[in-house]
């Protein structure tokens, strides 16, 4: 096949790259780093097909449709306070109904949720970058694109309204789907196949019925983030049967997650979406460094073609964009095997 894929991504990732996360109050390396996107694009150059595109569409209209001005504010500010050798980690965090926060320590405590999501001087400027890229992906499907895919990094789906967690700021899908909602698009579907629950994508498309959430994760039982994605979250009132969970135990195969692929896949042919955006986690693969568990999910490589070409058979329009992956040692390869698939499905 010689028909190329428009990939999109931007340099400017390479200025967040946060030292360490902080985990049971030890610091240790942190796991979303540089050598991910390098990963990626060493992968992507030697294929036939991908066509490397540097963005240069900056807009922050559709940054601004999800996430708050007092969160993107806390963000700009926090990030401009930072210094490369101290990233800002949160110490407390807000409780009961109380969520009042003025000052710089209460400020972090009630915009960032956990203590893996440190923000550093350019962290601003980049997870904006990073929502470009989604975005001028969404700009390409809108003109008829039946592929694309969005290298983002930092990643998203971690990220709600007004908080960031999971090494993630702006939800770059969210922003994605709010672009391609304003153009012209009725109905969209979000398909999460990243390991972790996707809280912040289901949180903000929570109430809208035009926005169909589908999330096949590791179960809260045993998993981070482990506040949401229990399969009894139909979606809010105004719109519900909008948003479904599928959580997964701890060791789960290849067989058993096909089946929930299955499932889901089901229920984006029934919809019919005038787009389909898949948060493409690549945490999934065996040995992922994120587990919990050792070995809580074990796909292989070969395996995210499967995935791809059953999306794509689908025959929606589809932005795939990336969130999380682990392990520099494969994940290029990852991505890479899963674009093959989309193209042949
Ligand atoms: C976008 C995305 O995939 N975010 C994932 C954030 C997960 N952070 C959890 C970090 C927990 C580190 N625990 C180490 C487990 C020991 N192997
Ligand atoms: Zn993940």
């Amino acid at each position: 096949m010689e028909r190329e894929l428009p990939v999109f991504y931007t340099p400017d990732s390479f200025g967040h790259n946060p030292p360490y996360e902080v985990w049971g109050g030890e610091k240790v390396i942190h796991k979303e780093n540089v050598s991910r996107l390098t990963s990626i694009l060493d992968a992507l150059r030697q294929t036939d097909f991908a066509n490397i595109n540097v963005t240069t569409f900056y807009d922050l209209t559709w940054v601004e449709e999800v996430h708050t001005s007092a969160y993107l504010e806390f963000l700009k500010e926090a990030s401009n306070t930072s210094k490369v050798e101290e990233p800002i980690v949160p110490s407390s965090h807000p409780y009961g109904s109380f969520n009042r926060a003025t000052n710089p320590t209460a400020k972090l405590g009630r915009y960032v949720f956990d203590t893996f999501t440190p923000i550093m001087p350019d962290t601003y400027r980049v997870a904006l970058a990073s929502a470009a890229c989604a975005v001028a992906g969404a700009k390409l499907l809108q003109k008829g694109a039946p592929l694309v895919y969005a290298l983002s990094r930092p990643p998203g789906h971690h990220a709600g309204s007004d908080y960031a967690g999971g090494y993630c700021y702006i939800n770059n899908t969210a922003v994605a789907a709010e672009f391609l909602l304003q153009q012209s698009a009725k109905k969209i579907a979000v398909l999460d196949i990243d390991y972790h629950h996707g809280n912040g994508t289901q949180d903000i498309f929570y109430e809208r019925p035009e926005v169909f959430v589908l999330n096949i994760h590791a179960h809260p039982d045993f998993e981070y983030p482990g506040h949401s994605g229990y399969e009894d979250e139909y979606g809010g009132e105004s719109a519900l049967g909008t948003n479904y969970n599928y959580p997964f135990p701890a060791g789960i195969g290849e067989e058993e997650y096909g089946q929930l692929l299955n499932k889901a896949l089901r229920v984006v042919s029934v919809v019919r979406p005038d787009y389909l955006l898949v948060s493409a986690g690549f945490d999934t693969h065996r040995g992922d460094p994120t587990h919990s568990v050792p070995d809580a999910c074990r796909l292989s490589t070969g395996y995210f073609r499967k995935i791809g070409r059953e999306i794509a058979s689908l025959g929606v329009p589809t932005l795939s964009i990336q969130e999380g992956g682990y392990d520099a040692r494969v994940l290029g390869p990852n991505v890479v095997s899963y674009l093959e698939g989309l193209r042949e499905g």
